[in-house]
């Protein structure tokens, strides 16, 4: 999702009337510092590929039974959003729907995105999130029931687990993100200024299990893209690259850019980000080939936002990678405690 220039302007124009405003109000709170060092052998061990098909098994099989997909405000989403909220509430979790309607092309869409959140406290809260909507034109595996199922599975692993985190966990599943990344938005935009705050960290995914991919980390200390991300950003990006390091995985950095992702929201809230995708239309690259094998010169993705996006356009290992990684840095923020002012 791009935006439009003058948009983007004009946000920008507001933001700085934004600082103004703000300018006397409570400054951000000081990052979290993630526990690396977390010993999360046994969920990861238990977080895998295999229990991830099966929930995108379930979720192709809602596109089919719903006219091949499962996008925003129609029967193959609700019926998408009842799987999860029925695996949810199998593990213990209360899910809730959170409502919102947006318009495209004219029409107003009525959809929600689905909430559940682990015990801990909520001075320090973890959003991870990805979005439940699938395009029109496809099933939407790859894109998104891939960050779904991934999600889902740390989530449900948790519970089994019993693991009382010390800071509250809280799983997002986005509706309309297809659209205009709008059920992000709106979570983002139904915060209040003391509960922006207490969000510490947001972790994205949004497309893990791509066939000719690469593992791609968000570049939240700017050292590659000069993103500009909030101050925190930073830990997220540390924290995946040394995990992945530590298993002598190669990784890449990947801008966020404004607009493709759930993370925008966040990010223009002041909120640290950061996340894990394996490319979409883009083209892998030799110097790619190299680390991550696959195929030079095509898309890491051919089947993105088409109908071929399906239960065969995923590759398991690299799901299983972004999956566990995603476990441990679940747990390396809901255990983390705040930096010294
Ligand atoms: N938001 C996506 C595709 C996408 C494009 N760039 C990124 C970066 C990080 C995650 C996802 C994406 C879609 O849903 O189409
Ligand atoms: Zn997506
Ligand atoms: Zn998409």
């Amino acid at each position: 999702m791009k935006m439009h220039r003058g948009v983007r302007a004009g946000l920008a124009a507001a933001a700085a009337a934004a600082v103004v405003v703000l300018a006397g109000c409570s400054a951000a709170p000081p990052p979290l510092v993630p526990t690396h060092s977390a010993d999360t052998g046994a969920l990861r061990e238990a977080v895998n590929a295999r229990d991830i098909m099966d929930h995108l098994e379930a979720l192709q099989d809602v596109a089919d039974a719903n006219g091949g997909h499962r996008a925003a405000g129609s029967s193959g989403y609700e019926e998408s959003a009842r799987y999860v909220e029925e695996q949810l509430r199998a593990a213990g979790y209360n899910p809730v729907r959170q409502h919102f309607t947006y318009r495209d092309d004219g029409e107003e869409v009525e959809t929600f995105n689905i909430l559940a959140e682990t015990g801990g406290s909520d001075e320090h809260i973890i959003v991870v999130g990805g979005h439940l909507d699938s395009v029109r034109r496809g099933p939407g595996i790859n894109d998104n029931a891939s960050g779904v199922g991934a999600i889902l599975e740390t989530a449900l692993r948790m519970a089994d687990f019993g693991i009382e985190p010390t800071n509250k966990v809280r799983f997002a599943f986005w509706g309309g993100e297809e659209e205009g990344l709008n059920g992000s938005q709106h979570y983002v935009d139904e915060l209040s200024g003391s509960e922006t705050r207490q969000h510490a960290v947001y972790l994205n995914l949004d497309m893990v299990a791509s066939p000719n991919g690469v593992r791609f980390v968000h570049d939240g200390d700017g050292s590659t893209f000069g993103d500009n991300a909030p101050n925190g950003s930073d830990e997220i990006e540390d924290v995946f690259v040394d995990y992945f390091a530590d298993r002598g995985l190669e990784v890449l950095p990947t801008p966020f850019e404004d607009g493709d992702s759930d993370y925008t929201a966040f990010l223009r809230a002041g909120i640290p980000a950061g996340g894990l995708f394996t490319g979409d239309a883009g083209t892998k690259s030799g110097a790619e080939v190299q680390d991550f094998g696959g195929e030079a010169g095509l898309e890491y993705d051919s089947c993105y936002h088409r109908s071929c996006d399906t239960i065969e356009n995923v590759d398991t290992d690299l799901l299983e990678d972004m999956a566990d990684a995603l476990a441990h840095a679940t747990i390396a923020f809901a255990t983390a405690t705040p930096a010294e002012d």
